[in-house]
């Protein structure tokens, strides 16, 4: 194939790719910004490297008119989360949309690959609009944590140096870390919700005190500095105490304060 037609053919995978990491970046945000823990810690994306697809099609014996039909992982995107727990619920958040559809998954979860990985792929079908038209392309989603991450990448990179055949002392070393890996995100599992109300509680904290920074800006151009750094002050006495109840009622009467002056933060919302 013409290396214009591989771009041609690759650009909407492309598209797809790029979509699809603003929308999921962009349900994390929204957890955020409603003070909610996000299953989704981090997200990536690539598509396959021409190089790749044809060493798929040689592998799988797949011929060129069952190209995009066949290899399902032209477009590929990560969802890293922090614990095994939280895949499930991306799952759910994917199989809820409705600019996707799920096609087919595959469960390393539970079932281990022959290697040790361990991930989860959901095969999506996803629109995406062209100068053509509208192209329904197929998107593998791979859902892991942190950890099973870190031994994935670290693998993909011992393959890639062992051109496949990774020598048995390594890949039974591999296997090894894997199952250490899984008794990790178990252990981590134990803590998880210690875990998640301090990253909330710190979420909570950034919030307001950006808040309360933007409130203080907007009232150095209309209150007195007298009072303003009189404010700013007890902010400063009232954040050193790490007292989140004490920074929130600060809050609160800042707001009542800037309200007089319409000169509150335009991010703040009641807690
Ligand atoms: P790349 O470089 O990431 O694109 P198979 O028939 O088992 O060979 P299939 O049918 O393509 O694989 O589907 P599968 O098993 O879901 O694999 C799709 C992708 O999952 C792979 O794409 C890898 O990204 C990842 N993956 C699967 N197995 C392993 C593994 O043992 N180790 C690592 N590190 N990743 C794996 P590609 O095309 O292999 O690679």
């Amino acid at each position: 194939m013409e290396i214009q037609l591989w771009r041609e053919l690759l650009h909407p995978y492309e598209q797809a790719v790029s979509e699809l990491i603003v929308k999921f970046n962009s349900l994390k945000m929204e957890f955020s910004k409603n003070s909610l823990y996000s299953p989704i810690e981090s997200v990536q994306g690539r598509v396959k490297t021409v190089s790749s697809i044809l060493e798929k099609m040689k592998k799988k014996g797949i011929p060129f008119e069952h190209l995009e039909d066949m290899v399902e992982d032209i477009a590929g995107v990560r969802i890293i989360c922090q614990f095994v727990e939280d895949i499930e619920k991306v799952s759910t958040l994917i199989r809820m949309r409705s600019d996707m559809e799920v096609l087919q998954q595959k469960n390393y979860l539970e079932n281990k690959k022959a290697s040790g990985y361990r991930s989860y792929h959901l095969i999506v079908s996803y629109v995406v609009e062209t100068i053509k038209g509208p192209k329904r392309i197929r998107v593998e989603i791979q859902i892991r944590t942190m950890a099973m991450n870190f031994w994935a990448t670290t693998e993909h990179s011992l393959q890639y140096k062992y051109k496949g055949s990774i020598p048995e002392h390594v890949s039974g070393q591999l296997e090894r870390i894997s199952d250490v890996i899984f008794v990790l995100d178990n252990e981590m599992s134990q803590v998880r919700s210690e875990i998640i109300d301090a990253q909330i509680d710190s979420q909570i904290q950034t919030g307001i005190v950006k808040d309360i920074l933007t409130c203080i800006e907007n009232l150095y151009h209309v209150a007195s500095e007298r009072e303003v750094l009189k404010i700013q002050n007890e902010f400063y006495r009232i954040f050193m105490t790490n007292d989140i109840e004490e920074l929130k009622r600060f809050q609160r009467q800042l707001d009542i304060f800037a309200e007089g002056y319409r000169a509150q933060s335009v991010d703040s919302k009641p807690l």
